[in-house]
């Protein structure tokens, strides 16, 4: 699909929801989720995993504020909520799964009170239980690191640089290279903080991959979506990184964790690619006006180049994707198109 410079060139829907969706709710209780959503749109937030956990403590938060009224109301409240979250970057399974963690007991819930419990309390498990996956992942993974050994990644990825980082902190005496990632350029934020933790870090050029892979080792990268056969949906940019380091024959590992495996995907459906405003990629004005510019967001890696999905419940294989899946789901897998 092609967009150009005159037409809606953002796939991202605006956020045209009512903030006051009853007459007692004051619209201040809307204030933080919508301060995060935009954040979220604006990519003042990012990350696959930062997003997911904004998400989730902006819905606690808006639990917590909410002043009183019934449940009925609070029930219509926090799915209006939920949708401008979810809008705010539509095909972020990592955020789907967070917002929708934090109602997942409401449907138990008698009173306004144990339904604004409920929604704490999940809020504050998802974004605890997503940062201890982080730290286990950046274990389990730096066990695959050995000394001496050449790394690249991609993006800015939590999950990944943790790997690199507990890597190095256990002396394993590694060097990096880090790809810019156009056009956003998150590669700048990877080399802020890998130069910051002491690693010996070197910035590329997106299209210098394939010239560094025959000087690297192993490749890290983290996953925005996991599909149930084992597809790992990343920054654009990441499937060339794989199709150069299985000609390379170097290891290609992604770092995720499982809560970005998509369920939706075990129903056939698949996987929307985020497409951006073309003024990211470039001004407008540098343009003659019939000239049009794509700039899709994520790419598709295919699961048969990818060696390690590292989880903080340990390696899989790409294969192994649709037991955890179908294990994490248990008795629900099949109410799923209910739960959405
Ligand atoms: P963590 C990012 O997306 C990158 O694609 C990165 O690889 C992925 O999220 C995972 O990041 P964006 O928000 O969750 O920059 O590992 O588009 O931090």
């Amino acid at each position: 699909m092609r967009s150009t410079f005159s037409g809606l060139i953002s796939t991202s829907k605006p956020m045209n929801i009512l903030i006051k969706s009853n007459k007692n709710t004051p619209g201040y209780v809307f204030d933080t989720v919508m301060g995060t959503a935009s954040d979220i749109k604006e990519m003042k937030i990012r990350g696959a995993g930062r997003i997911a956990r904004a998400g989730a403590s902006a819905m606690g938060g808006f639990a917590e504020n909410y002043p009183g009224g019934s449940l009925q109301e609070f029930v219509k409240d926090i799915e209006t909520a939920k949708k401008m979250l979810l809008e705010s970057r539509p095909t972020a399974v990592s955020l789907w799964n967070g917002v929708q963690a934090c109602v997942r007991e409401m449907k138990d819930a008698r009173t306004l009170e144990e339904a604004k419990g409920s929604v704490i309390r999940n809020a504050e498990l998802f974004v605890e239980m997503s940062s201890n996956a982080v730290e286990t992942i950046a274990k389990i993974g730096a066990n695959r690191v050995q000394k001496g050994d050449t790394i690249l990644t991609h993006c800015n990825s939590s999950a990944a640089l943790g790997v690199i980082k507990e890597a190095h902190a256990q002396g394993k005496d590694i060097k990096v290279y880090a790809t810019e990632s156009r056009p956003w350029r998150q590669g700048l934020l990877t080399v802020k903080e890998l130069s910051e933790a002491g690693v010996d870090v070197t910035l590329i050029i997106d299209s210098a991959v394939r010239s560094v892979m025959k000087r690297t080792d192993k490749v890290f990268v983290g996953a925005d979506t996991v599909t149930s056969n084992g597809a790992v949906i990343n920054k654009i940019g990441t499937s060339q990184l794989a199709l150069a380091a299985d000609e390379a024959r170097v290891q290609f590992s992604v770092c995720t964790e499982t809560y970005k495996f998509s369920p939706m995907t075990l129903f056939g459906e698949m996987v929307e690619i985020e497409e951006r405003d073309c003024e990211e990629v470039v001004d407008a004005e540098a343009l003659p006006k019939d000239v049009k510019v794509y700039n899709p967001v994520f790419d598709t890696t295919p699961p048969k180049y990818i060696d390690a999905i590292i989880t903080e419940m340990g390696i899989l294989s790409p294969g192994s994707v649709y037991d955890v899946m179908v294990r994490q789901l248990g008795g629900d897998i099949f109410r799923m198109r209910e739960i959405q």
